[in-house]
């Protein structure tokens, strides 16, 4: 069955982004919780910089789940890349991620490696694909310990110039020899890059570990055009039952957003 999420920013440097609740892990666990989520999608400041006995505490007594960790804090706060051509920048971000993984695996929660691909840039695409390679090699293996899968994120154009399309992300995953990596199907990006939003993740049917709930304008879901019901639906037929989790802009407001989102989850996800 597929799960709803709500995503929580602990990081200042990202205001103005993509997340519903802010700043505050109790509050936002507070109303996640009222809301009917059943999980929250953390994105911390860094390995340290969430209070773990506290969120432990918070999930706890409001019965959530960690659904999984950001980690493109590494990128905004600190500018690490895993295709950086500085190997000394790429050992960082692989210590950083690794770190994210120990913390977020000890939530039963993936780590998400969205940002912290980087783009090439001075080196050719082959050359950066390959950086990419050791890192997801070594990382997916790392994440096998929590019973987790380490979770990639391909990114529209503008974000990335790596991996841009499930397919071509399903491609890449087949080439590794880890098993434990999987895709995370953001519907924002992929509204820019593919061609129909609902084939593409049939097509890649069991390589989608992770989903965000978003729409075209990356607004909450129902306030922009993305057509849901057959995304839905090539959702549930092709097995997936990882969680829907919002990282949308707060649009209007926080409250608002984390409403209009559950409210489409359930049109969506549960009804039908
Ligand atoms: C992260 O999940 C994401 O979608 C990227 O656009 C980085 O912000
Ligand atoms: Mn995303």
């Amino acid at each position: 069955m597929i799960r709803s999420s709500v995503t929580i920013s602990l990081v200042p440097e990202v205001r103005g982004g993509p997340f519903i609740f802010w700043d505050d892990l109790a509050e936002g666990c507070r109303k996640a919780a009222e809301l009917g989520f059943d999980a929250v999608e953390v994105f911390p400041p860094g390995p340290q910089g969430v209070d773990a006995v506290l969120l432990r505490k918070l999930v706890a007594d409001h019965k959530l789940s960690v659904a999984a960790m950001g980690t493109g804090a590494g990128w905004v706060k600190h500018r690490l890349s895993l295709t950086s051509t500085d190997a000394a920048v790429r050992g960082k971000a692989r210590d950083f991620i690794q770190a994210m993984i120990d913390l977020a695996g000890s939530f039963g929660a993936p780590a998400i490696i969205g940002s912290m691909q980087g783009r090439y840039d001075g080196i050719d695409r082959e050359a950066a694909l390959e950086y990419l390679r050791e890192a997801l090699e070594h990382l997916g293996e790392h994440a096998k310990q929590y019973n987790v899968p380490l979770l990639y994120e391909p990114l529209n154009r503008y974000e990335t110039n790596l991996i841009t399309t499930l397919d071509a992300g399903v491609q890449y995953l087949k080439s590794l020899s880890t098993q434990n990596v999987k895709l995370l199907a953001d519907l924002f990006h992929m509204n820019i890059e593919e061609t129909n939003l609902a084939a593409a993740l049939r097509g890649a049917a069991g390589f989608v570990g992770h989903l965000h709930f978003v729409d075209s304008n990356r607004r909450p879901a129902g306030l922009g055009h993305l057509d849901y019901t057959p995304i839905a639906h090539a959702l549930k037929e092709s097995g997936y039952n990882g969680f829907a989790s919002a990282e949308a802009f707060p649009w209007p407001d926080p409250d608002a957003a984390a409403l209009q989102t559950i409210r489409a989850f359930w049109m969506y996800f549960r009804s039908a």
